[in-house]
This record gives C-alpha cells, structure tokens and sequence, in this order.
C-alpha cells in the first residue's frame, strides 16, 4: 500500500485514492458480523418493553463518523448558552460543566443511516439538572440545541427531560474524538442519532417547535427509530 502511495504521490488524485484505501478498510472494521451475543441481545426486551434493536437497524461495533461542520475543540473556548424560556440564562463553561453532578451511562446509539451501537458508554450532565439551574418556565414545550456552524435540532421538552439524555463529553472513557464533537455534544439516546449534536453551543428552550437542520431537509421530526420516523 505504501508502495502504491509513494508511486502515485505526484498525483493528487493517486494521494485521494491511497485515502479511500484507509477508509475502505475502516469500513472493514465496522461491518464485522455481529456476535451471537450480539444478536441475541438485538431479539431482547429493554426495560421499557421495547425490543432492543429497533426495526430496519444492524449493529456495528464502534461509533462511526457521520460528517459535519466542526466547532472549536478546544474545551478552553467551549462556552454552552442556556436561554430561550428560563427564569435565569446560564453561560457555562467546560470546568463548570465538569463541576455538576456527572453521569456515567451505557446506552444504545442508532443512526437513520440504519446502524446500531450496543452498549456505548457516556459520561456527561444530564440535561434535566441544567434546566433546573436555569428554571424552565412553564411556557417552554421544546428544546432546541444549537451547534457549531448553525445546525440545530430540535426535541420535545418531555423527552428532553428524560434521564438517559446528557450534555455528554466523554465516549468510552476519552474525551470525545473531533469529528464525533469534541468537547461537548447532547446525546439523546432513544432517538435516531441526528437528535444529538455535536459540537454544542446552546440549548434553547421554546415556546414553539422548530425544526432544525435535518428536519428542515425530509428528516422526521420526531425520530423514534421504534416506529421507524426515518423521513418526512
Ligand atoms: N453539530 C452537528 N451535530 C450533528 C450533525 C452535524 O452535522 N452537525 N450530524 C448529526 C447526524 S446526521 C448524526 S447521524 C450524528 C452522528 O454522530 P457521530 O458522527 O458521532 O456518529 O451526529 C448528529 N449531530
Ligand atoms: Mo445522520
């Protein structure tokens, strides 16, 4: 392979080919079968009754990267803004966040793209002890999160509040890796993935609904992958 690199460097499009080479055998790596354990756990019952691997999903064994539009990675200039229908805005820094009561959780991830994490593990804040800090009024029916670069995603206040949603930083023990968001992102485990953003800025809490970057280009806006709310 390096061969076949070095013979093609003087040509940018050989430099692109040796790259689609690595990628290819990421992808490798992550569509190995799963194990039987594996796929005994996908037929099981979760303790809300919900079979475990959500109709139309197959499992992969690590988190892929979905693209994007990078924020800052710095935890240094990480800044979250928590506004919108509050008694009390909050500005929150990484060592505040780091300072709040912290959640570890093993949770399922699953992409609309149709695959499936089992038993990837978070640690964060959970998204209910910052609205209390911050006093959610009673008008706010929606949460909305902002990221870098203008993309947002909207949720529903009552599933918001849920406690296996987090305003996470940690991924399997490391600090997120960049391209799934460093320093902080939300993760809303239940719906399809595009729910947690990456990259986070802000959380907005709304009166009213608003749909955000993937909603607004054929996404569903509910996203339950249970009842399969893949498109528009
Ligand atoms: N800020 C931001 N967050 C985002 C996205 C994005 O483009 N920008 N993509 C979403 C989509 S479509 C998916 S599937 C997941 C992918 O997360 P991952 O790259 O960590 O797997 O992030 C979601 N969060
Ligand atoms: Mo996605």
């Amino acid at each position: 392979m390096f061969d076949r690199r070095g013979a093609f460097s003087r040509r940018r499009f050989g430099e692109l080919a040796a790259g689609s080479i690595l990628v290819a055998l990421g992808g490798c790596t992550y569509s190995v079968a799963p194990t039987a354990e594996q796929e005994a756990a996908a037929k099981s019952l979760r303790s809300d009754g919900r079979v475990r691997l959500p109709p139309g999903q197959s499992l992969i064994r690590a988190l892929r990267a979905m693209g994007g539009a990078p924020g800052d990675p710095n935890p240094a200039n990480f800044r979250l803004k928590v506004h919108g229908e509050v008694r009390k805005e909050l500005d929150i820094d990484f060592k505040e966040l780091l300072a709040m009561p912290q959640v570890d959780q093993v949770c399922d991830v699953h992409c609309v793209t149709k695959w499936t994490l089992f038993d990837s593990r978070w640690r964060g804040v959970r998204l209910s002890h910052i609205a209390d800090l911050a006093g959610v009024k009673d008008s706010a029916r929606h949460i909305i999160f902002e990221a870098a670069e203008g993309y947002t995603a909207n949720i529903l206040l009552s599933e918001g509040l849920a406690p296996n949603v987090l305003i996470a930083h940690l991924h399997n023990d490391e600090p997120l890796a960049e391209e799934n968001g460093t320093p902080v992102r939300s993760l809303v485990p239940d719906l399809y993935f595009w729910k947690s953003s990456k990259w986070l800025t802000g959380i907005r809490f709304s009166k009213e609904d608003e749909p955000g970057f993937w909603e607004t280009r054929g996404y569903n806006n509910h996203a339950d992958p249970w009842f399969e709310e893949r498109y528009a």
